[in-house]
């Protein structure tokens, strides 16, 4: 009888060992890119970089710069369960560009590279820009707009992992942000990371045998205490 209970212990112990071991040393370390994918105007130059990248759209009026989208990636390390940490900043520029001539509408990827966790180029969301190209006459603000999917998860080890996106501005989310003809508007985006175990199948099935190991040893023990 008593090496039943002992077995039922050391089966106890195996479940609590075998659990939370996969990601509780977790860490992420890496780098995100944008790709600008297009626009809705036939006038849009992408130029995409390892680090920056550009979208142009509209033609210039005279020499004043046209309307640009940048995105600068960065890159991070010792990323644990909770943190958050920098995607990106992105750069508007309101350029003074000739009537219908600059986009509405441009998309880019947001690339999430982690080769130490041996992941690369996983997409994690698609950012969506609305440009409302309001007359240059007056200097009439342009109103831009910033939307995003819903992050895509990725699996690093034995650890399923998800990303909450926050933007630093979040009048690009909703109403629109106002930028002046030839102003600049900044706004940063960051994510906060979320882990959850994902037992290999062979975990499940030690899971399952000491689960039944367990279960014997109890119900022998039960009947070993009704029978005395
Ligand atoms: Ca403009
Ligand atoms: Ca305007």
């Amino acid at each position: 009888m008593h090496s039943f209970s002992t077995l039922a212990r050391l089966a106890a112990l195996g479940l609590a060992v075998l659990l939370p071991s996969a990601h509780a040393q977790l860490s992420l370390a890496g780098s995100t890119r944008g790709e600008f994918t297009g626009s809705d105007s036939f006038f849009t130059w992408i130029n995409n970089g390892p680090v920056t990248s550009t979208l142009h759209t509209g033609i210039p009026l005279l020499f004043i710069p046209n309307t640009s989208i940048e995105f600068t990636g960065d890159t991070f390390t010792g990323l644990g369960e909770g943190d958050s940490f920098d995607l990106g900043r992105v750069k508007i520029r309101n350029g003074v560009t000739l009537f219908d001539s600059a986009a509405s509408f441009a998309t880019m990827d947001l690339y999430l590279n982690l080769p130490s966790n041996g992941v690369l180029n996983h997409k994690l969301t698609t950012l969506t820009f609305a440009i409302e190209n309001t007359p240059n006459f007056g200097f009439t603000p342009d109103i831009f707009f910033i939307g995003y999917s819903a992050p895509a998860t990725v699996k690093v080890d034995n650890t399923l992992v998800d990303f909450a996106l926050t933007l630093s501005d979040e009048d690009y989310l909703v109403d629109g942000q106002w930028i002046g003809e030839l102003k600049t508007g900044k706004v940063d985006l960051s994510a906060t990371v979320n882990f959850t175990p994902v037992p290999e199948p062979s975990t499940y099935a030690a899971c399952a045998a000491a689960g039944l190991l367990g279960l014997v040893a109890w119900r022998r023990t039960r009947r070993a205490s009704t029978t005395a």
